[in-house]
């Protein structure tokens, strides 16, 4: 549980090679910017920053020849070691929090995270699906396939990240906030049966039941959910700065009351917030909103 008897680990992961646009990798220092450490601070928690990873400048593309997977080979070091320091946090009864970077890393986030908690769930909020593999991207971005990997599908290397230790279960995978899936992602979802509460749903049965649903899946016998925030899940009006914005989506007054519903019902035990470009950003507003989310999943109030 994300709660004050336990103390937070910051982590950042300046990386930007699973994404088209340059410059995500300067997410994780403007979210400090924005006073995140200060912020959960004064809710009460021992928070330790352990900086971040180092991710290298790709000298133009180190694909794999003949495949569409760009910079696999970098990304599948940082992931790596990201789960190292992430299984590493939790022995040392600390929550991760992870600062993106791209949604890559959410690759290594959770494969760290798993080797303590085998049976995990996940709440994957994002625009996108990110369940493309080589075969159905149409971009050869990775960031578009960590949550196939996390499932298991994909290249052995993006699915063999912190060895072969146990994997996510579709039955507790939940993606909120979907409005761009691609026609692969489209058939492989609904034949894994992942439960997708697209803009419809949201529309449809409000933003509270999504989440009173997507809580029960993805925590209903697991030993802990670990929420995957693609801050493109958030309106582009309220978070304009983020490499791939979808129009119409959840505003940042909805998101935040999924980040306090997330908060009330205590099952969240790890987190990573990603896809945060400054340089497409507007003074700063999203890693601003992306702070104000985060300390709302910590348990601040209004009141
Ligand atoms: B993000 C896309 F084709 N589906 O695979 C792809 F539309 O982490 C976008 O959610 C992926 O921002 C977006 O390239 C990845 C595209
Ligand atoms: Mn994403
Ligand atoms: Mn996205
Ligand atoms: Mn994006």
């Amino acid at each position: 549980q994300l709660r004050k008897n336990r103390g937070i680990s910051i982590l950042g992961v300046p990386m930007d090679l699973g994404a088209d646009r340059r410059g995500v990798d300067m997410g994780p220092s403007a979210i400090r910017c924005a006073g995140l450490q200060q912020r959960l601070e004064e809710l009460g928690y021992a928070v330790r920053d352990d900086g971040d990873l180092i991710v290298r400048r790709a000298k133009g593309y180190d694909s794999v020849p003949e495949s569409n997977l760009k910079y696999l080979y970098e990304i599948t070091r940082v992931t790596g070691e990201l789960a190292e320091a992430v299984a590493e946090m939790d022995v040392r009864e600390n929550s991760p929090l992870v600062l993106g970077g791209d949604h890559s890393i959410a690759i290594g986030t959770v494969s760290g995270v798993i080797r303590r908690r085998s049976s995990l769930g996940v709440i994957w909020y994002d625009a996108h699906g990110d369940v493309n593999t080589a075969e159905t991207s149409p971009s050869g971005n990775i960031h578009g396939m960590a949550l196939a990997a996390i499932l298991g599908y994909g290249h052995p290397h993006l699915t063999n990240i912190g060895g072969s230790g146990p994997r996510v279960r579709p039955e507790h995978t939940v993606i909120v906030g979907a409005r761009s899936l691609d026609p692969g992602e489209k058939r492989f979802l609904k034949e894994k049966g992942i439960a997708v509460y697209t803009m419809h749903e949201i529309d449809r049965l409000g933003i509270s039941r999504v989440m009173e649903q997507a809580i029960e899946r993805a925590s209903k016998g697991t030993d802990g959910v670990h929420l995957s925030f693609d801050l493109d899940g958030v309106d582009p009006d309220d978070a304009p700065g983020v490499g791939t914005p979808i129009p119409a989506g959840i505003s940042l007054r909805e998101s935040l009351l999924v980040a306090e519903l997330l908060a009330e019902s205590g099952v969240v035990t790890s987190a990573e917030f990603v896809e945060v470009n400054p340089a497409l950003d507007e003074r700063n507003k999203t890693a601003r909103a992306a702070v104000e989310l985060i300390a709302a999943l910590m348990g601040e109030t209004i009141l």
